[in-house]
């Protein structure tokens, strides 16, 4: 097995079920990747020694999700210089909301690119294009995967032209 590249932590093993898409795609690109529970408030000090080794282990990108009072990207994106992509993960009290404010409104200095709430699909699909920068391969597989995208909409376009909407809705 070859070393990961990308490292997906949650706060939470009940971040899972939404972090699990990030891994997916990675595996769909064959990216390798690790993943992790850490958490910045339970385990602080873990945090700390992760983040501070990270680039160093030979890790590029690191996806970080986390709910409710999230502080798991920032204080990532706080010890180390590697990318940190954040996915704020769907709480039952606030609705996201409070992950995402708490993700995506980092002091100027120390970035983390905020994907959408549960938004782990793409915040896998991100850190592939960052690891595209340098890597050719999977900048190739990007545009794969995007000229699949576009075809699926043309297709689907040219039924819903062709049946009328009626006819594709009873379909659906
Ligand atoms: C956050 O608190 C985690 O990222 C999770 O989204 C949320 C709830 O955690 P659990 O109480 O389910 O462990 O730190």
């Amino acid at each position: 097995m070859s070393k990961p590249l990308v490292s997906i932590i949650m706060g939470s093993d009940s971040d899972l079920a939404v972090m699990r898409e990030a891994a997916l795609v990675l595996e769909e690109f064959e990216v390798p990747y690790e993943l992790t529970v850490i958490s910045a408030h339970r385990t602080p000090a873990k945090i700390y020694s992760y983040g501070a080794e990270a680039a160093a282990r030979g890790l590029e990108v690191i996806i970080a999700g986390a709910g409710g009072a999230a502080h798991l990207a920032g204080v990532t994106a706080a010890l180390t210089e590697l990318p940190v992509i954040g996915v704020p993960i769907l709480g039952k009290a606030l609705q996201g909301a409070d992950a995402l404010y708490a993700i995506v409104q980092m002091p100027a200095g120390i970035p983390v690119a905020t994907v959408a709430i549960n938004g782990a699909k793409n915040a896998g699909l991100l850190a592939i294009q960052i690891l595209g920068v340098k890597n050719p391969v999977y900048r190739e597989k990007i545009k794969k995967y995007r000229q699949g995208l576009k075809e699926q909409v043309e297709e689907k376009a040219a039924k819903l032209e062709k049946q009328g909407f009626k006819a594709y809705l009873e379909e659906m």
